[in-house]
């Protein structure tokens, strides 16, 4: 009948940890709060004015009590610091071979696209049991994407792209807020995660007609606005070959190197002078207004799924650029 939970359900394999982390934080506080009340009280009540307290053999100096409330203090503090980073770590990991889902975020709801083609609104379905990896983006302002009951919240950038990721523990629906004041309804912004055991999750995806998966939908928008002209499998294009870039290190102009990740290939197709691979001339246009966030996804999963060995796997059915 008192149906009124302190805390959201703990379903995902991250959310005992992060607990953890809070219950600590908070246990130390209340200890330190109310040691300090009790002798703020005691001392007070002891020593008050007209008591007949011993007052003498007053401590003025004491190297043993200072060394005590500083190594104390200092070894606690470390000790958090070592289980938050733990923490942290595994919240900002995801493993490689996480199923990936894009995320687009604007006023006021979200969509979330699946590899395989299938697109939702408010709502998103991942298997139990699997890690999964969102590769979020907004269309207008700065969103958060929060599910309280698997411990995870991100904020979501307009020109950029974020992750996360989560391994939902439990099937069930839970909770999907924006938490990230985004404008007049932004207390409706959300919806749910419904989580469902691998086969019921199979049969979700193979429902509804007419789903192109997004590597193949990016493949055909690479045709269409002409970026195989320049990026040729074979490399004799006036750009560097796309074909298993993704993953890799690069080479810049700028004698920097870095990884070619999601967000460094989206930037490169918004803002291409950003980062110049070395060897190339800075001759590409940007594309900037001429590809949707939608597409812009769908390019990149077009390029994930480009294999160095010249295979490609576009199209391809349950591994849908997820590898
Ligand atoms: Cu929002």
């Amino acid at each position: 009948m008192w149906d009124f939970p302190l805390f959201p359900d703990q379903a995902s394999t991250i959310a005992g940890g992060v607990d953890a982390v809070y219950f600590l934080l908070t246990g130390l506080s209340l200890f330190f709060a109310l040691t300090v009340l009790f002798f703020i009280l005691f001392f007070a009540i002891r020593y008050r004015r007209g008591s007949n307290a011993d007052r003498s053999g007053i401590v003025l100096e004491s190297r043993k009590l200072e060394l005590f409330w500083s190594v104390v203090p200092l070894l606690l503090a470390l000790g958090v610091f070592v289980i938050q980073a733990k923490a942290y770590f595994d919240l900002y990991r995801p493993p490689v071979n996480a199923l990936e889902i894009y995320i687009v975020g604007r006023q006021w709801m979200w969509k979330a696209q699946h590899p395989e083609g299938q697109d939702e609104i408010n709502q998103l379905h991942v298997p139990v049991n699997r890690p999964v990896r969102l590769i979020m983006t907004s269309q207008d302002v700065i969103h958060s994407f929060y599910i309280p009951a698997f411990r995870v919240k991100q904020d979501v950038l307009p020109g950029r792209y974020t992750s996360i990721w989560f391994e939902a523990t439990q099937p069930g629906t839970y909770h999907l807020f924006c938490t990230e004041y985004c404008g007049t309804d932004h207390a409706e912004m959300g919806g749910s995660v419904i989580v469902m055991p691998e086969a019921e999750y199979q049969q979700w995806l193979s429902g509804g007609t007419g789903n192109v998966p997004l590597a193949q939908a990016g493949e055909a928008l690479f045709q269409q606005l002409g970026c195989v002209t320049c990026h040729q499998a074979d490399n004799e294009g006036r750009g560097p070959t796309l074909v298993g870039v993704f993953g890799q290190e690069v080479q810049l102009e700028s004698g920097q190197t870095i990884t070619a990740d999601e967000e460094y290939l989206r930037e490169s197709i918004i803002n291409p002078r950003a980062k110049i691979v070395a060897g190339y001339p800075a001759i590409m246009p940007t594309y900037q207004g001429q590809i949707s966030d939608e597409g812009l996804q769908q390019i990149v999963a077009y390029l994930k799924s480009l294999q160095a060995d010249g295979e490609q796997q576009a199209g391809s059915e349950s591994n849908g650029g997820a590898q």
